[in-house]
């Protein structure tokens, strides 16, 4: 992996994510976008089978396999650094069979308690996101006496458990979730004190890509959310100021964007605060 902050750039090979259901739902389509995003800088890409948006409802595990399988195998081959999007076990084994290196589990283990060892017994790097509940019930779920000691406080339990399961520390990346069981409230103020989530000494993950918070802000004078197709600028705006405040990587629907800016960034020499051991972070993904 090269060094510097890691983009990775979202494959959802899915008929209903948010901002990008149904585009690449046809395999040749999904790859081409994959190489794509490759070109454009991306160091990883993650491939999903399954909506999180809120609300979405669930597809069985089979589903899932069936779209990210055929995906997963197509794009190893062609030697692309590629993670699974999934909450599920069964799914990140055969990803990971299939030529995935790393599982990006949106519930941190959660959802399925046989996620841990699977990832143990493959040894590859496993992100730990911030996860309260399903797509159906996260909005309930966003009460917090102060979101960041809150979502601090259940990634390490997660982290803890993940390690306890024969996850090797060094193998584990964090991400407090934005978008999930949080108001745009919490997720601003997430952003504000990230350096409190980089400070658990972990490689930490931000995904803000087109996220309904950022139509928000950029509501138009009647009060309607900014579409997805208009938060692209927002989005690049986030991964500067994510990786700023010592984020390790970040997730982004359009990859040229934040690799655009993040040259920019480091062209200009610009301080990182509480940055994640550098050296620590690079071995994540080898
Ligand atoms: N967000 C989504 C899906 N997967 N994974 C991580 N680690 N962090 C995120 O914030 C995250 C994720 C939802 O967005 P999508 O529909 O763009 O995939």
């Amino acid at each position: 992996m090269p060094p510097g902050p890691v983009v990775m750039g979202v494959l959802n090979v899915t008929p209903d994510s948010f901002s990008d259901g149904g585009r690449f739902s046809d395999r040749a389509a999904a790859v081409a976008h994959a190489m794509d995003m490759r070109a454009a800088g991306a160091d990883l890409i993650d491939v999903g089978g399954e909506s999180t948006r809120p609300g979405a409802e669930r597809v069985d595990a089979e589903t899932e396999i069936s779209r990210v399988a055929p995906v997963i195998t197509e794009l190893a081959a062609t030697g692309i650094p590629l993670s699974v999007d999934t909450t599920r076990a069964a799914v990140a084994a055969v990803a990971l069979e299939a030529g995935a290196a790393v599982v990006n589990d949106v519930s941190g283990g959660l959802a399925d308690p046989a996620m841990a060892k699977v990832v143990a017994e493959a040894g590859c790097p496993y992100v730990i996101m911030h996860w309260r509940g399903h797509s159906k019930t996260m909005a309930e779920l966003a009460r917090y006496h102060d979101v960041v000691t809150d979502v601090c406080a259940e990634l390490r339990t997660r982290v803890d458990e993940a390690v306890a399961a024969g996850v090797a520390p060094e193998k584990i990346v964090i991400d407090p979730g934005l978008g999930f069981a949080k108001t745009p409230a919490h997720n601003w103020e997430l952003t504000r004190r990230l350096h409190e989530v980089t400070a658990l000494g972990l490689p930490v993950l931000i995904g803000a890509s087109r996220k309904r918070y950022l139509g928000e802000l950029l509501a138009d004078a009647d009060g309607r959310d900014r579409p997805f197709e208009g938060r692209e600028a927002a989005t690049v705006a986030t991964s500067v100021l994510a990786v700023a405040a010592g984020a390790w990587g970040v997730r982004v629907h359009e990859v040229r964007g934040t690799v655009d800016a993040l040259a920019v960034w480091r062209a200009s020499g610009a301080p990182r605060l509480a940055v994640t051991d550098p050296d620590r972070a690079r071995g994540h993904l080898r």
